[in-house]
This record gives C-alpha cells, sequence and structure tokens, in this order.
C-alpha cells in the first residue's frame, strides 16, 4: 500500500527512512537536517565513511537514534529548468532508493518530496514522478510511506493517487 501522511518523517516508525541528502552527505538543513538532529551524531560519521554519492544515486547507513533501522540518502537534482535532465535523476532517486531497500530485506520504507525544498523542483511534476516510480514497486513492499511536511503538499499526493 501506499499512504500519505503529514509528519516529521524522523518520528515514523518504519524499516527505513529516505534523506534528501547533498552529494558529499555533510548534513544541511530541510529534511537532512531534521534526520541528522533525531539520528545523533554517529549518522554524520556513518556518511563520513561512504565517500560521498552522485546525484540520482543512493546509499544506505544505519538508523542510530532513529525508530529507523536504516536511513537511504539520496541527491535529488538541483531544479534548473528541466532542461538538464532533473526529472530522469529525480525518478533514478526514487527508483534506486527502492532497490536498495530491498536488497536490505526493507518491508516499511517512507520517502519526504525529494528535491522539492531547496533544489527547488516543481512539486507538482516532482510527485507526479515520485509516484510513477513508488506505484511500480508497491508491490515489493508492505507499505511505503509519502511523508510530506505540509498540508498543501499532503493534499497534492492524494489527489494524485486517487
Ligand atoms: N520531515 C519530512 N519532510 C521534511 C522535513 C521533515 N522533518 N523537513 C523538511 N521536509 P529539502 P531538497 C520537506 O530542502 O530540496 C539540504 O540542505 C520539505 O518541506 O529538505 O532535496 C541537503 O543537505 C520539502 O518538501 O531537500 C541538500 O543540500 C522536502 O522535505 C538540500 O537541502 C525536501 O526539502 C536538498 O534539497
Amino acid at each position: 500500500m501506499i499512504q500519505v501522511v503529514r509528519e516529521d518523517i524522523t518520528r515514523l516508525h518504519v524499516d527505513a527512512i529516505v534523506n534528501a541528502a547533498n552529494s558529499r552527505l555533510s548534513g544541511g538543513g530541510g529534511v537532512d537536517g531534521a534526520i541528522h538532529r533525531a539520528a545523533g551524531p554517529r549518522l554524520a560519521a556513518a556518511c563520513g565513511q561512504l565517500g560521498g554519492c552522485p546525484t540520482g544515486q543512493a546509499v544506505i547507513t544505519g538508523g542510530f537514534d532513529l525508530p529507523a533501522r536504516w536511513v537511504i540518502h539520496t541527491v535529488g537534482p538541483v531544479w534548473t529548468g528541466g532542461q538538464a535532465g532533473e526529472a530522469d535523476l529525480l525518478a533514478s532517486c526514487y527508483c534506486t532508493s527502492c532497490q536498495l531497500a530491498l536488497a536490505h530485506d526493507v518491508r516499511t520504507i517512507a520517502f519526504p518530496a525529494i528535491s522539492t525544498g531547496v533544489y527547488g523542483y516543481p512539486k507538482a511534476e516532482a510527485a507526479r514522478i515520485a509516484l510513477n516510480c513508488l506505484r511500480d514497486y508497491q508491490p515489493k513492499f508492505e507499505r511505503i510511506v509519502i511523508c510530506c511536511f505540509s498540508d498543501a503538499d499532503r493534499d497534492l499526493y492524494e489527489s494524485l493517487l486517487d
């Protein structure tokens, strides 16, 4: 099942949460900052061992102090108008994260709206791309949570899911 919630992703009791990271895995603001604060300093240490992550790809660490066992760090594209391969890169974030999760026996996974904050991706287009991928992977998971951080984002995803 695909479930849409309005929640702080760091509070979710799922096997894995996905982080909208940067390519240095150096932490930052937004959901990345919230995840690092809630997971504790061991998360930054684990990220530091990984040597970064290219845009459109994903890497995995433990969840440390989070309720989630795993954090999957994926690097969304910065929106520069849509002519720089942003759509394929964003789709790759969702699909690569799902593949990595399945390789770690994850049954329940939560996603934020990758690239739609600081990185500026238009929200409706990003939501369509996310759902295209997540619908394909839905049968392989017990539950996929789309974790929105505003009522407007939750309404957008719910309208697209109907
Ligand atoms: N739980 C769920 N969603 C959240 C939370 C939270 N606690 N906090 C913010 N969001 P952003 P990006 C939503 O900017 O655009 C960082 O500095 C937010 O409302 O976090 O991919 C990284 O280090 C928005 O809908 O990620 C990178 O440098 C969504 O999460 C850069 O930002 C994504 O917004 C990545 O930018």
